[in-house]
């Protein structure tokens, strides 16, 4: 947090800090909380010394060579671009200057999907820092950069120990030129189930005050009625509601006849009359084919006035060749994640696409060389995330005909492994029969979930679709599935189908309205005061909104900073690794005090399982004794 102070600081930005900068600056020093004293620091490196971070195993210490993003770019300043027309023109003046681009445009998922795709999301503000400095200026041509929602926020307070608002804050002060662009789960809004509507308009309000300029909203079944909402409340900021679509199927196949073209067209159109400004389309497991992705765009083109903003993953292996052909259909916008953090589950590559487009008319506006240099700093930090890595490595084409996910792919790999089930060619028929089962539905979170806990299900009762016709009445059909057909996560493109609804329902009534519509709404207040009790400070909006959203998340996260202070200090290796005995660290307390830790040796565990770490700190003994809980 002092750090934070200080690099944001408008001094500090305008470049002008001295050394007595912050002996004269004493605002520097109002931190949300207390600073961490060093003692808690140890106490957590002591701690994940001895005890490990949750979901990785202790290995030896990954040295990555930290590349610094230098100061060998290009600048460009004062480009014009779609974040300074937004902001001098409006959302109706951006759309338009939108319009008239004729180079495809990009949008960076490297701090949001790509890291989300490929290392279940864990990527540290502080490993952004470096990268958000120089963004605006050596890459002013790209339409966005997308940063928060999905996965992120939850994760964030879950296991970075951080707050995702301090995150998109910071980025925002850091990249005030560049859209700054969000997922946003449509009813769901950053979480997985539906929420009342008060609390998706203060939530958008706040996400557009403290920095987003792009709302991607989405509804896991296509399900318009599930987006309308949230799309008014972004556009009652000002700020622009993307309208998404979540492609299945394949438009190329003739004997599609469910998410065919015209489905597309009607669902564009039904998402333009519900306000959105932009269309997105979301292919979440790259299932759209190079031809069916000129198909599908040029028609869309044909038949609607609005940007169309396409997003794939190259989970599929085909990605560049997609893009390549939906800017020739006349795509406006792209997805794209740096090289190092691009390819199978993440997004296809900027640098791969830029060249794949090279003496095309609409090959996007880059300053390769600087992405290039971008890139190295990533490729630099990927290794302190290897424990989170998903092993996919290679194009699954498999995805073809199961429709899964990428994320969903190697969670449910996972699972099956953790059931005993080893054979994942298993899973994957059985998947696909669920989803027909279902009447073949869209899938992506959360809708993805209900098919694939299905699935296991069968696989672990040994049941066949037939025996659940046969014998579904005795069945106790796990949760999701039981709240999928009671209308929870709204309703499938084409409805039920009502035999199994009947079957897994068991009598009770399934609900054909929106569910958000059902739900109180929150007193704000209330909340407010109630959690004011509960830590024992007035709580500010966005803690309010996340209380609401991720009581326990939320409480568990202040308990962990009360414990251990603010943890975005430590360099990211030792945050998931603790040190090993006779390393030494750096630790950057605040700008003039660094002080040096080294951790000297480990005592073997008490009776009780207590343990005495020996350090140095800064020359000086200190000892810390943690619980050893294996
Ligand atoms: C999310 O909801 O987080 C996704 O990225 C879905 O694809
Ligand atoms: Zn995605």
């Amino acid at each position: 947090s002092f750090m934070r102070n200080v690099i944001n600081h408008p001094v500090f930005l305008a470049g002008k800090a001295s050394t007595t900068f912050i002996d004269n600056t004493p605002e520097l020093f109002n931190f949300k909380r207390q600073k961490n004293t060093v003692n808690q620091l140890l106490k957590y490196i002591g701690n994940v010394t001895v005890n490990g971070f949750p979901g990785t195993e202790k290995h030896k210490k990954v040295f990555a060579p930290k590349i610094s993003v230098g100061s060998e770019f290009t600048f460009k300043t004062n480009v014009e671009n779609a974040k300074r027309v937004l902001d001098r023109s409006g959302a109706d003046g951006m759309i338009d200057w939108l319009k008239q681009q004729d180079k495809v445009l990009l949008t960076d998922t490297t701090m949001r999907d790509a890291h989300q795709s490929l290392f279940a999301t864990r990527m540290r503000t502080k490993d952004m820092v470096p990268v958000v400095n120089v963004y605006d200026e050596t890459m002013p041509h790209i339409f966005s950069a997308e940063v928060w929602g999905g996965a992120t926020f939850d994760v964030a307070y879950r296991f970075l120990d951080e707050d995702p608002w301090e995150r998109l804050k910071l980025i925002r002060k850091k990249m005030p030129h560049t859209l700054l662009q969000m997922l946003f789960r449509g009813s769901n809004a950053v979480g997985y189930k539906n929420y009342p509507d008060n609390v998706l308009q203060r939530f958008i309000k706040q996400s557009a005050t403290d920095g987003v300029d792009v709302f991607r909203i989405f509804d896991s079944l296509n399900w318009v009625t599930q987006m309308e909402k949230s799309i008014q409340f972004v556009r009652d900021t000002g700020k622009i509601a993307e309208g998404t679509m979540c492609y299945t199927g394949d438009v190329l196949n003739p004997s599609e006849h469910k998410y065919d073209l015209g489905y597309y067209k009607q669902l564009a159109k039904d998402l333009v009359a519900a306000g959105s400004q932009i269309i997105g389309i979301k292919d979440m497991a790259g299932l759209l084919k190079p031809k069916g992705a000129y198909e599908l765009i040029s028609s869309l083109k044909e038949e609607l006035d609005v940007p169309i903003h396409l997003h794939t993953h190259d989970t599929t292996g085909n990605g560049v060749a997609t893009y390549v052909e939906a800017v020739r259909g006349g795509v406006d916008i792209v997805d794209v994640a740096m090289s190092s953090l691009s390819g199978t589950t993440s997004q296809p590559s900027m640098s791969s696409l830029y060249y794949a487009l090279t003496d095309d008319p609409r090959q996007p506006e880059l300053n390769i060389d600087n992405v290039e240099k971008i890139n190295r700093y990533w490729q630099g930090i990927k290794p302190f995330y290897q424990d989170f890595m998903n092993g996919i490595t290679a194009p699954q084409t498999d995805i073809y005909q199961t429709e899964m996910p990428g994320g969903q792919y190697s969670n449910l790999q996972q699972q099956a492994k953790a059931l005993g089930i080893s054979d994942f060619e298993v899973v994957k028929k059985t998947y696909r029969e669920v989803n027909e089962l279902l009447g073949d539905i869209v899938k992506v979170t959360p809708s993805s979930k209900v098919v694939g806990d299905f699935a296991i299900f069968m696989i672990k009762n040994q049941l066949t679709p037939k025996e659940i016709f046969e014998r579904g009445d005795q069945i106790d059909f796990p949760e999701s599935v039981v709240n999928f057909f009671a209308g929870d996560l709204g309703q499938p493109v084409g409805g039920f189908p009502k035999k199994l609804q009947e079957i897994v329902l068991k009598g009770k009534k399934a609900i054909e309205v929106r569910p958000g519509s059902l739900a109180q709404p929150v007193d704000f207040d209330k909340t407010a005061k109630e959690l004011e009790e509960k830590i024992k400070r007035e709580p500010t909006i966005e803690e309010i909104l996340s209380y609401v959203m991720y009581p326990d998340v939320f409480l568990e996260y202040e308990e962990m900073i009360n414990k251990f202070g603010e943890l975005e200090i430590l360099d990211t290796n030792t945050f998931y690794q603790g040190m090993r005995t006779e390393e030494t660290i750096h630790i950057d307390y605040g700008v003039g005090k660094k002080i040096i830790v080294r951790l000297n040796s480990i005592g073997n565990a008490d009776e009780e399982g207590n343990r005495n770490l020996y350090f140095t700190l800064n020359g000086q003994a200190q000892q810390i004794v943690v619980h050893d809980m294996s």
